[in-house]
């Protein structure tokens, strides 16, 4: 919070009436911020008919008084009808924006598609936001912990806080949970900020819901964060090609596989060759041992040109 108020002592135009000149003529004022809550905000010199006000005024208070202005002669006699003065009180920027919470928390099933929406951050603003930008919010993410497999995972929607998954790669067993630091700032985003955290865990997908198959495998490439649809290969008896989606069909159905060591051979170069990238690795074996037929098993990859992870599944 910002404790200050708008400060401000105005001197308004002196109120005539048009009988001045030929009699003496005095002044006074009634309404709110006169004679009524909170009186005395407004004065008027009596003689000159200067209207004044004697105290800061701040606009989250009170936006408008409505006064009336009267003019009586030396023996009290109205020589006008009474005048009404609206003042309207303009906005100062005095109020930071605040987020409603200090952390957020939200869940995101992995590999989500970008557009998924995952949770929405909310900033409340007591400054004017109809006739002026001082109580105007705009979101950001200023930071994203950790910055793989790529720095902009997820993006927030500016004007209303809903953060949502921008890039395919989200992977439960790679980032558990992500940390962003989120921001709000008024005057359309230049003006003065609060920030807040948001957690975003990563839920490991159920694999039974998607691929009927013991041995299962899915090639994202962190480059562009896009499944890579290119050859994989059980060595030596089992090709697959990975789909749009980057996922194979099922390299072993149940009941097909033995306890024993194999061996999972991706052709990168081919793949990386076909997007005009060359590969500092001409292909990724994966080898690995099956103790339990029966327990189904997913083996992802995460491939760069120069890079690579891959790690047990479910
Ligand atoms: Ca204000
Ligand atoms: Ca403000």
């Amino acid at each position: 919070m910002l404790p200050c108020t708008l400060a401000l002592l105005l001197l308004f135009l002196p109120i005539k009436s048009t009988k001045d000149k030929e009699i003496k003529v005095f002044y006074s004022i009634t309404g709110q911020g006169a004679d009524s809550y909170p009186v005395g905000v407004f004065t008027i010199e009596r003689e000159t008919g200067w209207l004044e006000v004697t105290k800061p005024l701040d606009r989250e208070e009170i936006d408008k008084y409505i006064l009336f202005s009267h003019a009586v002669s030396a023996n009290g006699q109205p020589v006008e009808d009474p005048m009404e003065i609206i003042i309207t009180v303009t906005d100062q920027n005095d109020n930071r924006p605040v987020f409603t919470e200090a952390v957020f928390r939200g869940t995101v099933p992995e590999w989500a598609e970008p557009g998924t929406p995952v949770l929405r951050v909310l900033g409340t603003e007591a400054d004017d936001a109809v006739s002026s930008t001082n109580g105007v919010v705009v979101y950001s993410i200023l930071r994203q912990r950790p910055d793989h497999p790529q720095p902009h995972m997820f993006a927030i929607n500016s004007g209303t806080g809903v953060i949502s998954v921008a890039a395919v790669g989200l992977v439960a067993q790679v980032v558990p949970e992500y940390t962003l630091d989120v921001q709000v700032a008024d005057v359309e985003g230049y003006g003065l900020q609060a920030t807040a955290t948001v957690l975003i865990k990563v839920q490991a997908e159920g694999m039974s819901e998607t691929v009927n198959g013991l041995l299962t495998t899915h090639v994202l490439n962190t480059v562009t964060g896009l499944p890579a649809a290119r050859p994989a290969e059980l060595a030596p008896s089992v090709f697959r090609w990975t789909d749009h989606d980057g996922r194979c069909p099922p390299l072993l159905a149940p009941g097909q596989a033995k306890a024993g060591t194999y061996k999972l051979r991706f052709e990168t170069a081919a793949y990386w060759q076909g997007l005009g990238h060359t590969s500092f690795y001409p292909f990724v074996e994966v080898v690995f041992t099956i103790a339990d037929p029966a327990q189904k098993l997913h083996i992802p990859l995460l491939i760069s040109p120069y890079s690579y992870t891959t790690y047990r599944g479910s």
